[in-house]
């Protein structure tokens, strides 16, 4: 493959929040391969399928190329021009905000959308149409890692690095098939497990055997939601044990109950944990749960040197998501398995930039940039300061979370859309609920894609984008390192980078609605040459100004500093020379942290400075356990719960569209267990119709020892309409993080 590549272009993986580094390889100024590079942070050369073989992408035949614009959405689409297109989504926003008010337009965006792109689109929402309508796949996503590391730590985002896999001596890997969904990440488990096999423990919770299980000493397999029972039994097993860091809790944590939240003592914590002993969890948990299994999970947690918890959608996409991130955190504040090499508790985030640049961009209702709650009026009016806008331009109340956001187009409280980078008509929970919404003659959506998707079926106005290597900007991946890829080919046709699209049709809102605040948001950047100084003047903007003195502060980390440091920077990072360095390994630790060193009073070795507890403590959480919002019962039996494959990135828009991927995984399918199978007389490759209270599809059966008896289990990347998954999930949602729980539901299956 090297032999025949002209050079090799650095830059990031398209895909997933492992954020490898990757070279693209041009011949004759074509994409023609992908490699790793060996000496990255991230990914140490290594890469999977699906980052090998992205380059496909670039200039696919099926690319879109030209704004397409139907009037109404039974009408075919039309060729327009760009100027046509951008008067259009003008006039249409506009006419919406003048007859509706601001309320009545929304920003629908991605954790895969760079963060150049997510700033200047929620600033153009915010200070220039006046609403905090902007929201992002990432509600589906970590939204309950969020509300967990800000109610435990006070503060968004893993404490440490990937690089504390490598001190690690004991994994807890709950809910996470990070072998599919993280592999890059995982095989640097493996090693660690692989290199000191006896000393290194993998415990492994789930109520489905993956691919993860494999390298697990001990595998926790569970009824599904009844996690809650089986971490406060942990817990209940440290301290009955006596296995708790006593010096670290008096340090450094408080017990907390309830909401508004009220201090309680140990002793309180230690009553509360007395409805889980390993024996009652064992009963709640079912499976293959013992009180044994309980009691060597809990001591193999607190007595290694250095544990580390690894998890993703098993815990966040839950209506008690942010429940069980903090019961993960309390074992971690009970042992002290925090803040020293190895120990960490890590959430995985799912996509390349979900934490930088929605978590930290301002990408959701919420929350302004870098890490500042819409309703705080100090914070709010920082922002406005800073952006030079009048203060009160920005309302005070949060917009509409992504549910109530899909909701309020169905009842035509939304009247114009912008959906950037994502493809909700497949990805939402109940899709053929909020379908029908979106196919309403009188809300005017625009989909700003690269490709033909379900969503763009629903679309008034498709905009051609510029895809990834065709355009500058910033992924910041899951351990708070910012990383740039820069444009190294031409988009195809006449697609244009986001950035360009947004600060185009900016002016003409201006215009359209006599609105000179509008024109503010984007002056700054008026002519500047779209493929580099462009997204390079934002994140300048984003960077130096906005995160200037906030947690997550990277003012010295600019695009020189970045290409200097082609690994990228973790933040903070407020000195140029600290970023040179490459940024912060650890927060909170005195001496690598510098924002730790800053806040120091005493001779703690660790100051949690997070802006959330002013109190700089940790929080230790009384949590009840808790079920799903929809059990099985005589009428759905089965429970079923959904995820990703190896071979493809969610919607499969772009997976699907390359060879190797899709002969690889050419469609869904659904695990049954054995037992179920032939109870129901289904043998593999058998057509399944799964039943939900929301629908109907049909898949193929796989029958194998995966997902626990009475669960079934599908992957949601399939775009045919009988085999989409989320026709069928239930799109109830966490009370605290709004993050829908695609992970369980339930469902009645038979052999069609
Ligand atoms: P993607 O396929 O990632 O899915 O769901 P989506 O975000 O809807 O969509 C990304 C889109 O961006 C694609 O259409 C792609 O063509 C387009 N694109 C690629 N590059 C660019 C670019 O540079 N610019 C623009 N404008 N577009 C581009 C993800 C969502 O799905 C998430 S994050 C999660 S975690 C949820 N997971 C989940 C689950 O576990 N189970 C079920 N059943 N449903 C789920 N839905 C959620
Ligand atoms: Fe890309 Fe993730 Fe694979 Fe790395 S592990 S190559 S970031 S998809």
């Amino acid at each position: 493959q090297a032999a025949d590549v002209d050079s090799w272009k650095p830059g990031v993986c398209r895909f997933c929040g492992v954020g490898c580094r990757v070279y693209l390889g041009l011949k004759g100024g074509k994409p023609v391969a992908i490699k790793g590079i060996p000496e990255s942070a991230t990914n140490k050369g290594y890469v999977c399928m699906k980052g090998m073989l992205f380059y496909k992408i670039i200039h696919h035949p099926e690319r879109l190329k030209k704004p397409l614009y139907r009037e109404r959405k039974d009408q075919p689409f039309r060729e327009i021009s760009w100027e046509e297109a951008l008067d259009i989504a003008a006039k249409k926003f506009a006419e919406a905000v003048k007859n509706h008010g601001p309320n009545s337009v929304a920003y629908y965006g991605s954790g895969q959308a760079l963060t150049e792109e997510t700033y200047i689109f929620q600033k153009v929402m915010r200070a220039g149409l006046r609403t905090n309508n902007v929201e992002g796949n990432p509600r589906l996503c970590m939204a309950s890692a969020v509300g967990g590391y800000l109610t435990s730590f006070g503060a968004d985002e893993p404490i440490g690095s990937y690089a504390d896999i490598e001190k690690a001596y004991c994994f807890f890997i709950i809910g996470s098939n990070m072998a599919e969904c993280h592999p890059v990440l995982f095989r640097r488990v493996m090693n660690r497990k692989l290199s000191k096999p006896d000393e290194v423990k993998v415990i492994n919770a789930d109520p489905r055997v993956s691919p993860t299980s494999r390298i697990a000493d001990l595998h926790l397999q569970f009824r599904p939601g009844t996690d809650l029972a089986l971490l406060n039994a942990m817990a209940y097993v440290i301290v009955e044990e006596g296995l708790y860091d006593e010096t670290f809790i008096k340090k450094y944590c408080k017990f907390k109950l309830g909401k508004p939240p009220k201090d309680v003592s140990f002793e309180e914590y230690k009553e509360f944990l007395k409805q889980y002993t390993p024996e009652r969890a064992a009963e709640i948990c079912g499976g293959n749960i013992t009180p044994e299994k309980i009691r060597t999970a809990a001591r193999w947690f607190a007595k290694s040197k250095a544990t580390m918890s690894l998890w993703t959608m098993g815990i966040n996409q839950r209506v008690r998501g942010v429940w069980a991130n903090n019961l993960i955190h309390n074992l971690h504040l009970l042992t002290g398995q925090l803040c020293k090499p190895g120990a960490d508790s890590f959430s995985l985030t799912g996509q390349p930039n979900a934490c930088g640049g929605v978590r930290e961009g301002g990408g959701l209702c919420h929350i302004l940039p870098a890490h500042r709650p819409v309703k705080i009026d100090k914070l709010r009016h920082e922002v406005e300061d800073l952006w030079g806008v009048p203060r009160g331009r920005i309302p005070a109340k949060p917009g509409y979370h992504t549910i109530a956001m899909f909701r309020a187009v169905n009842e035509g409280k939304i009247k114009a859309m912008w959906i950037n980078c994502t493809s909700p008509a497949q990805s939402l929970p109940n899709c053929d609920f909020y379908r029908k919404g979106l196919r309403r003659d009188d809300v005017f959506i625009v989909v700003t894609d690269i490709f033909p998707t379900k969503t763009t079926e629903v679309a008034n106005l498709v905009l051609p984008t510029a895809f990834h290597f065709e355009k500058t900007g910033v992924y910041g991946c899951t351990e708070r390192r910012s990383q740039l890829t820069v444009k190294v080919i031409d988009p195809p046709g006449e697609a244009k980078p986001e950035v360009w699209i947004v600060r185009e049709w900016a002016l003409r809102l201006a215009k359209e609605l006599n609105d000179p605040v509008i024109k503010k948001c984007v002056e700054p950047f008026i002519g500047l040459e779209e493929g580099y100084e462009l997204p390079k003047a934002i994140w300048e903007e984003y960077s130096q100004k906005l995160t200037k003195g906030r947690d997550n502060d990277l003012s010295a980390v600019t695009y020189e500093v970045l290409k200097q440091r082609p690994d990228g920077v973790q933040w903070p990072a407020p000195t140029k020379e600290h970023a040179l360095k490459g940024g912060t390994y650890k927060k909170f630790v005195r001496g690598i942290d510098p924002l730790a060193d800053k806040h120091a009073k005493g001779d703690d070795p660790y100051v949690f400075y997070g802006p959330a507890h002013k109190d700089h403590k940790l929080y230790i959480w009384l949590r009840p356990y808790k079920g799903a919002a929809e059990e099985p019962d005589a009428e759905y039996p089965f429970f079923l719960s959904t995820g990703r494959v190896i071979d493809h990135w969610h919607t499969s828009s772009m997976t699907g569209r390359i060879p190797e991927l899709l002969r690889a995984n050419p469609y869904a399918y659904v695990e049954i267990n054995p037992k179920d199978a032939r109870r129901l007389g289904i043998n593999p490759n058998d057509m399944v119709e799964i039943e939900t209270r929301r629908g109907k599809i049909v898949l193929p059966a796989k029958v194998y020892e995966g997902p626990i008896e009475g669960m079934v289990f599908i992957y949601w990347h399939d775009m045919h309409e009988e085999r989409m998954a989320n026709r069928v999930t239930k799109d109830a949602f966490d009370p605290g993080s709004k993050e829908p729980e695609f992970k369980i539901c339930a469902c009645r299956i038979r052999k069609v």
